[in-house]
C-alpha cells in the first residue's frame, strides 16, 4: 500500500493505544503525523502521550461516535488503527449500556467514514470473542474457531468484528483484525489484573483473587502486541483476521503469587473474594498465522522479567495510578470484590 503519512490511532490515551502510539512514534519516524481520537473517559489520560518525539502526535478529544468529527479527521487519514473501546468486563456486567455504545455504535461510525473515504482500517479486538476453554482442554484459540463470547464486554466486541467483516465483504472497506490475549505493561489502569494487585501491595491492602483463582489468561507484553499490530496494518492481508498471543498462558493464582514474591510478601497474603458472574475459565491464542505469515515474534519471552519491569513501573509512577487509585477500590467493594 501506499506510505502511511496521516495515522488516526482511536483510543490512543488508553493503555494499549498509548503504548502503540510511542512505539510507532519512537520506531517509524515515516509516519508523518498520529492523529489520537480519544473521549478520555475514566480510563484514558493525556499524560500517557508524554514524552513523544516533538510535533508529530496530536491529541484530539472526543467520542468515536460523533459522526461530524470522525468525518473530518479520517477524510484526510491513510489509515486508522482502532483500539477505542470500554474494556473491563467487570464494569461491563455493573452496567452494560456504554459498551453497546461506544464498541458496537462506535465502530459503526468508523467504518463508515473509512467506506466513504476508502481509509485502510485495523480494528483492534480480543482473544473473549472465542468464549473460554476448560483448564484440560488442549485446543487453543484459532482463527477458525467460532465466536462464543460469554459477557456484556466481549459479547459487543464480538459484534464489533461481525460488522468489519461485512463491511469489507459488502463495501470492500480495507479492513484487517487482530484478536489479542491479555495485555500487560506500563499504563495499564488499575482496575485490571495484574496493576490492581501491584497498587494494592503499595498501598498496604490485600490483592484480591477472584472464585478459585485458578483461570488461565494468555498473557503479552503490550510492546509485543504492538510490534503485531503495525505488521498487521502496513504487511497483512486485506479482509484477514490474524490472532496475535505469545504462549503466555498462566493461572491467576500463579500471577498473583508471583508478583507477592517478587514485591517481597508471603505468597499466602492475599484474599480471595466472590467470583465474576460468567467468569471465563481459560484463553489460549495459537498464533501461527500471524508467525508463519508475517514472520512476527515476540520480545519479551520472560514473563517474570516483564513482571518484574511491570511492578517497578508502577513502584516509580505513584503520581501517574495514585488519583484513579480510591475510585476504582470504591467501585469494586460496591460488587464485593
Ligand atoms: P483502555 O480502557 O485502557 O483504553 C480505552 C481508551 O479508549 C481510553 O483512552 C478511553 O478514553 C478511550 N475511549 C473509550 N470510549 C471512547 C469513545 N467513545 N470515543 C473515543 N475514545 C474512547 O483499554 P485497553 O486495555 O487499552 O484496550 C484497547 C483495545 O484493545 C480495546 O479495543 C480492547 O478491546 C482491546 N484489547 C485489550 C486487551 C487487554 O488485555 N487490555 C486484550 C485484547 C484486546
Ligand atoms: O481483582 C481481580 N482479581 C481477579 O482474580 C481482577 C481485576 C481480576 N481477576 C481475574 C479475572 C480474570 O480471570 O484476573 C483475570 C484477568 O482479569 P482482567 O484484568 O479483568 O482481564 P480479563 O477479564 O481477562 O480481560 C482482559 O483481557 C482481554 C482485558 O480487560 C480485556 O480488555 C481484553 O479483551
Amino acid at each position: 500500500g501506499g506510505a502511511l503519512e496521516n495515522l488516526v490511532v482511536t483510543g490512543g490515551a488508553g493503555f494499549i493505544g498509548s503504548n502503540f502510539v510511542h512505539w510507532v512514534a519512537e520506531r517509524h519516524p515515516e509516519v508523518g503525523r498520529i492523529t489520537v481520537l480519544d473521549k478520555l473517559t475514566y480510563a484514558g489520560n493525556p499524560a500517557n502521550l508524554d514524552g513523544l518525539p516533538e510535533g508529530g502526535v496530536e491529541l484530539v478529544v472526543g467520542d468515536i461516535c460523533d459522526a461530524a468529527l470522525v468525518d473530518r479527521l479520517l477524510a484526510e487519514a491513510d489509515a486508522c488503527v482502532h483500539f477505542a473501546a470500554e474494556s473491563h468486563n467487570d464494569n461491563s456486567i455493573a452496567d452494560p449500556a456504554p459498551f453497546l455504545e461506544t464498541n458496537v455504535r462506535g465502530t459503526f461510525t468508523l467504518l463508515e467514514a473509512c467506506r466513504k473515504y476508502d481509509v485502510r482500517f485495523h480494528h483492534v479486538s480480543t482473544d473473549e470473542v472465542y468464549g473460554d476453554l476448560a483448564l484440560d482442554d488442549p485446543a487453543r484459540f484459532t482463527e477458525e474457531t467460532p465466536y462464543r463470547p460469554s459477557s456484556p464486554y466481549s459479547s459487543t466486541k464480538a459484534a464489533s468484528d461481525m460488522l468489519v467483516r461485512a463491511w469489507v465483504r459488502t463495501y470492500g472497506v480495507r479492513a484487517t483484525i487482530s484478536n489479542c490475549s491479555n495485555n500487560y505493561g506500563p499504563y495499564q489502569h488499575v482496575e485490571k489484573f495484574i496493576p490492581r494487585q501491584i497498587t494494592n501491595i503499595l498501598c498496604g491492602e490485600r490483592p484480591k483473587l477472584y472464585g478459585d483463582g485458578l483461570n488461565v489468561r494468555d498473557w503479552i507484553h503490550t510492546e509485543d502486541h504492538s510490534s503485531a499490530v503495525w505488521e498487521i496494518l502496513t504487511r497483512g492481508r486485506v479482509g484477514e483476521t490474524y490472532l496475535i498471543g505469545a504462549d503466555g498462558e498462566r493461572s491467576n493464582i500463579d500471577v498473583l503469587r508471583a508478583i507477592l514474591e517478587c514485591m517481597g510478601r508471603d505468597t499466602e497474603d492475599f484474599d480471595w473474594v466472590r467470583d465474576r458472574p460468567g467468569h471465563d475459565r481459560r484463553y489460549a491464542i495459537d498464533p501461527t498465522k500471524l508467525r508463519r505469515e508475517l514472520g512476527w515474534e515476540p520480545k519479551h519471552t520472560d514473563f517474570s522479567e516483564g513482571l518484574r519491569d511491570t511492578i517497578r513501573w508502577y513502584e516509580e509512577h505513584r503520581a501517574w495510578w495514585e488519583p484513579a487509585k480510591q475510585a476504582t477500590e470504591e467501585k469494586y467493594a460496591k460488587m464485593g470484590m
